[in-house]
């Protein structure tokens, strides 16, 4: 009697465990979110420093999606480079291990050759109809032909322009850029503007690029105020060329499995958030491109201002000569 009793309750147990099994929730239905009241946690790759302007326009868009989905997506922001370098966190963002990331469109380059129009050099020439573009209809576009690449762009954000500086001499003229050793990000167009301007190009990750110009591996690299400054280049690196030659933006970007999972109202709310998070970012961007150009000038950077730009745009022809052809439509539609 005693046992048919414990045999009775063993298998009431397993049916009960069974049961629990089946009712408990997949692991891989990030749907999960729109069926229950149960919060998704979402991670955000971003390489700059919490209080940087892209890590600011993150915390925007997370701020934006959470109201926007009632608290059913949450959204943390892991700043510094935490989550792995830019190529690293793209791999990661194709295979869904990361659900979000802010990178550079440099890099994107490998993901939609199109996207490569916006590292033209001296591109654009007007900040306010960049702007209008990159918001508008074009930089949608521009945006969509990610798709199918494992990585859906949601949003631009400003990167100001992108200058030269190095550690070896004062440069003013295309000449002076000769014998060089310049760091570039990892993208042929970048690696033909360098040459192009008679340095070699050496391509490494951001994170690489402090130690590599300390050391002299590289006598120089290219960036915008906010990244030389914080990234803290100007320590080693004294001589700034404001010659603005590239204004890549920035790309608030999400993994495409991950999208493709959000219901039709969840995709609106992230993709409103993502594009109402871009002023808050200008406006922070705006704010650190000063406080830097004047922090690394009291350090003891030298700026050497440009006076006549139109010898480094001749300097580039031959990149319009390999490229605009390739780029010819887009170049069009962002600048006419
Ligand atoms: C910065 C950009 C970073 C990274 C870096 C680089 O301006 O914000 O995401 O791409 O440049 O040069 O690698």
């Amino acid at each position: 009697m005693k046992k048919k009793t414990l045999s009775l309750l063993a298998i009431l147990l397993f049916v009960g465990v069974v049961l629990a099994a089946c009712g408990g929730e997949d692991e891989n239905d990030t749907d999960g979110a729109s069926d229950s009241e149960e919060t998704v946690t979402l991670r955000l790759a971003e390489n700059h420093p919490e209080d940087y302007p892209t890590t600011i326009g993150d915390k925007e868009f997370a701020r934006l999606v959470e109201e926007k989905t009632d608290g059913r997506y949450e959204i943390e922001v892991y700043s510094g480079g935490q989550l792995g370098e830019e190529s690293e966190v793209l791999e990661q963002l194709q295979l869904g291990t990361i659900e979000l990331a802010r990178v550079n469109a440099i890099p994107l380059t490998q993901f939609s050759d199109q996207i490569g129009v916006l590292s033209m050099p001296y591109l654009f020439e007007d900040e306010d109809k960049k702007w209008e573009k990159l918001n508008g209809e074009v930089g949608q576009e521009l945006l969509g032909t990610l798709d199918g690449s494992g990585l859906k762009g949601l949003a631009f954000y400003d990167s100001g322009e992108r200058s030269f500086y190095n550690s070896v001499r004062p440069v003013s003229t295309p000449e002076d850029m000769k014998g060089l050793q310049i760091r570039v990000q990892s993208s042929d167009l970048a690696i033909a503007i360098v040459e192009s301007l008679g340095a070699s190009a050496t391509p490494m990750e951001y994170g690489e690029v402090y130690s590599a110009l300390q050391t002299g591996v590289i006598d120089g690299a290219e960036n915008n105020f906010p990244s030389y400054y914080t990234a803290g280049h100007y320590e080693v690196t004294p001589y700034f060329t404001v010659n603005g030659y590239q204004g890549t933006p920035e790309v608030l970007l999400a993994s495409e499995s991950i999208w493709d999972d959000l219901s039709e109202e969840d995709k609106q709310a992230f993709s409103e958030a993502a594009m109402e998070s871009v002023e808050v970012q200008r406006e922070a961007w705006a704010e650190l491109t000063e406080e830097a150009r004047e922090a690394v000038v009291e350090a003891g950077s030298e700026l050497t201002e440009v006076d006549d730009i139109s010898e480094w745009r001749e300097a580039v022809q031959p990149v319009y000569d390999e490229f605009g052809e390739q780029y010819a439509d887009w170049i069009e539609k962002l600048t006419e």
